[in-house]
């Protein structure tokens, strides 16, 4: 019953950015921090929390860092409004319900969760014996992470996710080339899907510890973004290129998703997830590809002349066979045009097949 429950994704994003370093919430707490005084602020959600207010004083200034540090000095709670705009209360002492459950034990901290869990407010704790700062909302704990803690997690995080793009840009060149041979077999799609979705998964992981680093993190958020480049396009291709259209993009994610990493390793369901039609467990079964993933590499050529294509051909075998003058028949497409298509499918082909 005295257990703390655990914040969704989403509680966990709003919180992260709010406290993000360099935010201005962030830069008042950090202040606090320093002077050693420990602190004790409620963002308030709604009015709820007046009632909880006795003594002290009410303010309605504007909020900077530098005011919730002086206030911080004096003993009490300070009380912030929802969008850390105002000081409504500051040296005011907070009156929680003492029936309501704490498993803390200062009074500081104590107060700070009984709040939290009695209104619907964000409390922030700040401790002056223990230097950190924790997080309460609703029956939620969360205790603020140091930037050097958060840099070597993000590090970890980025070097398994290095290795991890690494193999997935291996699965992919190697469907290319089998794309372009037409021997494609639906172990070679889903191997490469199962690589594409390891790689979505530790970005998801990569992303939390960015948010929490917030204006610390810029360098190494270039850097990851560099690293994923356009690894979901490349998921959305192959489903493009084979998911079968009854299979819609939103359900399959979701249930890529709902597969555990142990699951992941599975290529058969995933398989059943793709719902290559005639699936019957036989993972070397030939399929074909539609062909938007290689077409979209062929440098500024339109999403609809691209659709265009692929409807007027009805394979992509057809359209690398395809005279200069048979491309030029399809809506959209003039002889430069045409030259261009065609020259871009052969270049694609010789680097796909150096590989
Ligand atoms: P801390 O960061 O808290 O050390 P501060 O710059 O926030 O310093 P305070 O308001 O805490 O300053 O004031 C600290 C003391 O400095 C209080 C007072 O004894 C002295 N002080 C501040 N301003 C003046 C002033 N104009 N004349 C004389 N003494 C002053
Ligand atoms: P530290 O980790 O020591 O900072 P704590 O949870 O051990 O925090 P303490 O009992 O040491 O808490 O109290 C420290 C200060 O917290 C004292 C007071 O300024 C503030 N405080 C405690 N209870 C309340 C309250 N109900 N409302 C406002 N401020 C409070
Ligand atoms: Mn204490």
């Amino acid at each position: 019953m005295d257990k703390f429950d655990i914040f969704t994704n989403d509680e966990m994003d709003e919180i992260l950015r709010m406290i993000s370093p360099g935010s201005p919430l962030r830069r008042g707490l950090d202040n606090v921090l320093m002077a050693n005084t420990g602190g004790l602020i409620v963002v308030a959600e709604n009015d709820q929390i007046l009632s909880l207010v006795d003594g002290g004083f009410e303010l309605n200034a504007d909020y900077t860092p530098s005011s919730l540090y002086e206030l911080a000095k004096m003993d009490g709670a300070i009380v912030l409004d929802k969008n850390i705009e105002k000081i409504l209360f500051a040296n005011t002492q907070l009156m929680p319900d003492p029936n309501v459950s704490t498993t803390e034990t200062g009074t500081r901290h104590r107060t700070a969760e009984r709040v939290a869990r009695q209104t619907k407010s964000i409390v922030i704790a700040i401790s002056q014996r223990r230097s950190i700062i924790t997080i309460y909302k609703d029956r939620k704990k969360y205790v603020v992470q140091d930037t050097p803690t958060l840099f070597s997690k993000a590090n970890q995080a980025f070097q398994t996710l290095e290795r991890a793009k690494a193999s997935q840009e291996q699965a992919v060149l190697n469907l290319n080339a089998l794309e372009f041979a037409d021997m494609v077999t639906i172990y070679d799609v889903v191997f490469a899907m199962s690589k594409v979705e390891m790689v979505l998964r530790i970005t998801g992981v990569m992303e939390r510890y960015l948010l929490a680093l917030g204006n610390e993190g810029v360098l190494i958020r270039s850097q990851y973004e560099q690293l994923i480049g356009k690894t979901r396009d490349d998921q959305d291709l192959i489903i493009k290129d084979y998911v079968f259209e009854d299979v819609s993009k939103k359900n399959f994610k979701k249930k890529m998703s709902a597969l555990s990493d142990e699951e992941l390793v599975d290529l058969s369901k995933i398989a059943k997830i793709m719902g290559f039609s005639g699936y019957n467990e036989n993972l070397d079964k030939p399929t074909t590809t539609r062909g938007y993933r290689l077409l979209n590499k062929i440098h500024k050529l339109p999403e609809g002349i691209i659709d265009n294509l692929i409807e007027h051909f009805g394979s992509f075998q057809d359209i690398l066979e395809a005279s200069i003058e048979e491309l030029d028949e399809v809506d959209g497409i003039g002889e430069i045009r045409a030259t261009y298509i065609r020259n871009g499918l052969i270049k694609m082909k010789r680097l796909a097949v150096l590989d």
